[in-house]
């Protein structure tokens, strides 16, 4: 091995920083290709840190021109990391230090920090981004105003806060709320904006404006809107005001993430911005719907009240996920977001935790904390939330919120703090629910039941699997929604949560007069695995008769799943049962066209595979891809005749709405369509295609042709169509490898790499095709080992100019060690492979070593 090792940073060696930043003045002199930036600090000893400290501030890839202190030059001395002034340089009073240094964004390929995307500049400072612009203590505890001036001639220089003022080529901006570092922003371009106004709950006036490139301004009427409603909604539910005079979003298309929440001006990846029934699906607008939210959100759960320390993350992320899930549940349908909500955690998340990346909600060491923005922090970090919700009630989490508002405004707080407030608003004593943070790993909950003299008993054990670093596991609490059934299908025990502490603890539900059908986890109150042996039938009447529709869908995930296990060890065929109550749940007019849709989704290969891993089997990838063609073409031929007229009946009514409810009718005429096709050879779809005058039927259709062989005129056509678009021709790579066979996908890939407009240092690219091959199950996992081969490869050669998104594509190898020992080897030679390149990044060590390290 050729790597050094870096350096763990530990939570437990946390200490407040030595010095108080009382202001920050920041001059920006923007060049391509050497850009000055002033930084003036007003610094004080910090009282916290009694004594005469040196101050260490942090600075990566800076070139130094000046530094002075109270004026006068000083030499202090550089290391790659930073720079140090020793105490006796510096007054034990307060003072100013003023450092020039230099940078070249156009040369900055990682982007973060300051970086150039198509002419315009922009920054990426979380997590430790500012470091690359300027000397400074790039820590979240450390919070200032910042004044920022740009100089430049481009027409639209914004940074956080207000505007002050605007001159012939600089422009000035102040913001009030004191912020650390990561939440700086600064943009410079040629840019568009679509604007609007906003009056607070308070009567405050806001102007709102979406910043993009010119020609792409007619598309951002849906991000507004919902920005507009995100605002309400915070106002309506949080009792939360916006807080500037002006809020700026901008659309980047070179970004390594969703989207950013600096202060006042939040940065997108402009897939999440953009969009128009042309050029966007329903599930593009729901995603942008949700994110432009999460971001508005952070305004207070982020930036008015920030993290003492990276490891505190998921008080930020937790929260502000669990948030706008909530507001995407009222803005649509509260039952469809939450299953969709559920199986987002289950793909990501409980993989995640099964294997060598599991990591705590709030982990305690880390390399390199640009790792660590996972499914856990996020996905889990919101489902610890919406749990302590549903064991205090929701009153009680209203005054726990507005408690946390109150005390911790303006602070860099930790989830000490954030438990405390739930403690002092209850009175209840958390300690126990605290393991939620800190232990990694998806408890399984084993559940028997017993019946005798009209008492119920359901008896649950948990058990809390082993993870890397963590073999003993605390019991968690459990907050456990149980509905109970009768016979005939009425409901004789209405939802009641039971709340569970122990390992192995038990329930009685007396005055029975028969033996109830349970009715478990509803809508899904914990973050568990259940492990209960149902027979068929009792799913098929869940699927028929639960109150709940979580537990409604659950059942027929379950039916389905346990038909396509058996399909895959036993080779069973796909089971009548489960085909009747499916096809007669999809002809039911009386239900959402939403939820119907998404009870015809049928498992994902990647899921079946988790869960026949969980189970104690070796996936077999080839097989399961077998077997869930099987159900599709079983399904298809099960509702065969019923197809046209269901396609037809759902057919859209009046002009385009981004809307939930016409976005339910869509998803379920698409997923008809795709059954469809297996039995006319796709017809349908190519007529569908023809007259599709939305992006949902465009891919919709496309997706159908390909899935039986078809399409290739059509992808033509795709492409001569949408050839300017960069984030439409995304679909079109990803289309094709999503739909390729297994044993093509590596191949197709391939040649998509070999196209001109496969420019990869573009994360959303980069992710169309190379992430498109990852989340190809059998594709990526072919034993000739292709995939593993074209992905390593790929990642050997992005890492270098872009190591954050390296690392994050890289866990496409996070469950190498759940399948055969052929398989296994393969993967792991290429880890190895990739671990024995000269200069790895640290963002892909990290991951690397962590993925061989559970072998
Ligand atoms: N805080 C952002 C996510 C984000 C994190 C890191 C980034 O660069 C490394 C960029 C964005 C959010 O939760 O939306
Ligand atoms: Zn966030």
């Amino acid at each position: 091995m050729t790597q050094t090792t870096p350096q763990t940073v530990r939570l437990a060696d946390y200490q407040p920083f030595t010095h108080l930043i009382q202001k920050v003045d920041l001059t920006f002199t923007l060049s391509p290709s050497a850009t000055k930036v002033k930084a003036r600090l007003a610094l004080a000893p910090n009282p916290a840190r009694p004594g005469h400290h040196a101050l260490k501030l942090d600075g990566e890839g800076l070139r130094l021109l000046s530094c002075t202190v109270d004026g006068v030059d000083v030499a202090p001395k550089l290391s790659p990391t930073g720079l140090t002034l020793a105490a006796r340089l510096l007054p034990k009073r307060p003072f100013i230090l003023e450092t020039v240094v230099e940078i070249a964004p156009e040369a900055n390929t990682a982007l973060t920090g300051l970086y150039m995307s198509r002419g315009m500049y922009c920054t990426q400072c979380e997590a430790e981004g500012f470091r690359r612009i300027t000397f400074y203590p790039d820590r979240p505890d450390v919070m200032s105003r910042f004044k920022v001036r740009i100089e430049s001639k481009l027409p639209i220089l914004l940074s956080n806060g207000n505007p002050v003022r605007r001159g012939k080529a600089s422009a000035v901006w102040s913001d009030p709320w004191p912020k650390p570092s990561y939440l700086f922003a600064l943009v410079a371009g040629d840019l568009v904006s679509h604007s609007a106004k906003y009056t607070t709950k308070s009567g405050r006036e806001v102007v709102l404006n979406i910043w993009v490139r010119r020609g792409d301004e007619d598309r951002c009427a849906y991000a507004m809107d919902s920005l507009i409603r995100s605002m309400r909604w915070d106002e309506e539910v949080y009792g939360r005001e916006y807080d500037l005079n002006v809020f700026n979003i901008v659309a980047v298309d070179d970004f390594n993430m969703g989207a950013m929440e600096n202060k006042g001006l939040n940065i997108f990846n402009s897939r999440y911005v953009l969009a128009s029934p042309e050029t966007a699906t329903d599930e593009d607008f729901a995603r942008i719907e949700a994110i432009i939210a999460h971001e508005y959100f952070h305004n207070w759960t982020g930036n008015r009240i920030t993290c003492r320390d990276w490891f505190q993350l998921c008080l930020k992320e937790g929260l502000t996920v669990f948030r706008d899930q909530q507001f995407s549940g009222d803005m649509r349908s509260a039952a469809v977001r939450r299953i969709e909500d559920v199986m987002t955690l289950r793909a990501r998340q409980f993989r995640e935790d099964a294997g060598p990346l599991a990591h705590p909600v709030r982990p305690d060491s880390f390399v390199e904390i640009n790792n660590f923005y996972t499914a856990t922090v996020y996905e889990k970090g919101a489902e610890v939330i919406g749990m302590l919700k549903r064991l205090v009630g929701d009153d009680a989490y209203t005054r726990a919120l507005d408690l946390y508002f109150d005390r911790h405004d303006g602070d860099a707080a930790t989830i000490e703090d954030w438990l405390k407030v739930f403690e002092d608003a209850t009175g209840r004593d958390l300690s126990q629910f605290k393991y939620w943070y800190t232990e990694a790993g998806t408890p399984k909950l084993h559940v028997t039941d017993h019946f005798a003299d009209g008492v119920y008993t359901l008896t649950f054990e948990q058990e809390n699997p082993a993870t890397p670093g963590q073999p003993e596991k605390h019991p968690k609490v459990l907050p456990i929604a149980v509905g109970l059934l009768n016979p005939n299908g009425d409901e004789v025990v209405p939802t009641t949560v039971l709340e569970m502490t122990e390992a192995r603890q038990s329930f009685r539900f007396e005055g029975l007069a028969a033996h109830p059908i349970p009715s478990i986890l509803r809508g899904f109150s914990a973050a568990v695995v259940l492990d209960r042996d149902t027979p068929a039938a009792e799913r098929a009447f869940l699927l028929a008769h639960d109150t709940d529709p979580f537990n409604r869908w659950e059942a027929g995930r379950a039916l389905a799943k346990d038909v396509m296990r058996r399909m895959v060890t036993d080779a069973a065929e796909p089971a009548a049962d489960w085909l009747d109550a499916l096809a007669h749940l999809a002809l039911d007019d009386t239900l959402d066209p939403a939820y119907r849709a998404l009870a015809l989704r049928l498992p994902g290969e990647d899921d079946m595979a988790q869960t026949l891993h969980g189970a104690g089997h070796v996936p077999d990838p080839d097989r399961i891809h077998a077997a869930r063609r099987k159900m599709g073409d079983a399904l298809a031929a099960r509702l065969g005749p019923r197809l046209p007229r269901l396609i037809d009946d759902l057919a859209d009514v009046g002009p385009f709405t981004p809307d939930a409810k016409a976005a339910g009718r869509r998803a379920l005429r698409v997923a008809a369509l795709g059954l469809l096709s297996r039995l006319d050879g796709g017809a349908a779809a190519e007529a569908a295609y023809a007259k599709a005058n939305n992006m949902t039927e465009e891919i919709g259709a496309l997706s159908a042709l390909l899935d039986v062989g078809k399409g290739a005129a059509q992808l033509d056509l795709f492409q001569a169509r949408w050839s300017a678009d960069r984030n439409v021709m995304d679909k079109w790579f990803s289309l094709q490898i999503a739909h390729a066979a297994p044993a093509d996908a590596a191949r197709v890939t391939a040649t998509l790499t070999d196209t001109a407009a496969f420019d990869w240092k573009n994360p959303n690219r980069f992710r169309s095709v190379i992430g498109a091959l990852s989340a190809n199950h059998a594709g990526f996992h072919h034993l000739s080992g292709a995939s593993y081969r074209l992905v390593a490869d790929w990642l050997l050669r992005l890492d270098p100019l872009n190591p954050q998104t390296a690392a994050r594509v890289s866990t496409a190898f996070e469950t190498w060690h759940r399948y055969d020992t052929t398989r296994q080897q393969i993967a792991k030679a290429e880890l190895q492979r990739i671990l024995a390149a000269p200069k790895l990044s640290r963002d892909l060590q990290e991951m690397i070593e962590r993925m061989l390290g559970a072998a």
